[in-house]
């Protein structure tokens, strides 16, 4: 399947890179870097280090995005995350990204594979939102178009109210809802946070195996763990990978409605809260929100891609 992956790259999303590189499901079109959870260099950084541990640097072009939002100041999530890549390093020299901006990228792409692409966007929507500004034949042209973002009315993990993702550039969510994708939504809660952790057995699983995927898994997702294990999460949490799974395998969702899906932007306690409307307050809806996974196919289908052995492109210090 012919893929983008939208990333603000740090833990998660480093694992749905992998998702993207080494799934044979998957032909990995392009990366766009959008501002989002850690310092934009820094998540660039992390893209070309992911590229390395799956052994496929030089292949995939990455192109560089908004960044800010649309509107507002950026806001991160280096206290949750840290640098994103456990402290992980590689020589950079001479990676470069495309000289192109990711949103003409992404414009330019969709428009030479009409109907084709589909787009997996794991950060901020402000990417998404430019290129439906900048192009208004682009949501026809994006096949269908996969969004890590908000909660089902459930909990939010920045506020009480708002997912990550949506709080940032809620601006840009709520144009993107507005836009005319065929799009479906991966949600925080209730699905990522109860279906889509890795405990401590799992974990253990993982660093079992041995590969330098595991190693690599292990490294980038520490920080976050430990942040998790202090607000009370007992694991790891997988909504980007996740997000790109059920792209590939929609065996592996098990419910999945339709709903209308908006953005709060005005709200004074509620900022990027997601307003899911679940057919009854006669809204037409506009999004399909997954209600419920295989989680245990999903564990499955990550251990088994980090079993896989790669070579790194470039030697990874800490790995
Ligand atoms: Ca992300």
């Amino acid at each position: 399947m012919p893929l983008i992956i939208d990333t603000d790259t740090a833990q998660d999303d480093c694992v749905a890179l992998l998702v993207g590189l080494l799934d044979p499901a998957a032909d990995l079109r392009a990366i766009t870097m959008v501002a989002g959870n850690v310092g934009f260099e820094q998540q660039v950084r992390n893209a070309f280090l992911t590229l390395s541990a799956a052994g496929r640097l030089g292949e995939v072009p990455v192109y560089l995005g908004c960044r800010r939002p649309l509107v507002r100041e950026w806001v991160s999530a280096e206290n949750v995350h840290g640098d994103g890549s456990g402290g992980l390093s590689m020589d950079q020299e001479g990676l470069v990204p495309e000289s192109e901006h990711a949103v003409d990228a992404l414009v330019r792409l969709a428009a030479e594979n009409p109907g084709e692409l589909s787009i997996v966007a794991i950060g901020p929507l402000t990417n998404i939102a430019a290129a439906v500004v900048k192009d208004p034949s682009f949501a026809g042209n994006v096949k269908s178009l996969y969004v890590m973002g908000g909660s089902n009315n459930g909990r939010g993990n920045i506020t009480a109210a708002a997912e990550f993702n949506f709080y940032v550039d809620p601006e840009a969510a709520k144009a993107v809802f507005a836009a005319g994708f065929d799009v479906t939504v991966v949600p925080w809660d209730p699905l990522t946070l109860r279906q889509a952790v890795f405990g401590q057995e799992r974990l253990s699983e993982i660093e079992g195996l041995g590969t330098v995927l595991s190693a690599f898994f292990t490294r980038v997702c520490a920080a976050t763990l430990e942040f998790d294990r202090r607000v009370g999460i007992d694991g790891t949490t997988h909504p980007d990978s996740l997000t790109a799974a059920v792209l590939l395998h929609p065996e592996l969702v098990r419910k999945a409605s339709r709903y209308h899906v908006d953005v709060e932007t005005a709200g004074e306690l509620t900022r990027g809260y997601s307003a899911m409307s679940w057919g009854v307050h006669g809204l037409e809806p506009n999004a399909t929100v997954v209600e419920e996974i295989d989680a245990e196919g999903f564990y499955a289908f990550i251990r088994d891609l980090l079993t896989r052995q790669t070579t790194p492109s470039r030697a990874i210090s800490g790995l």
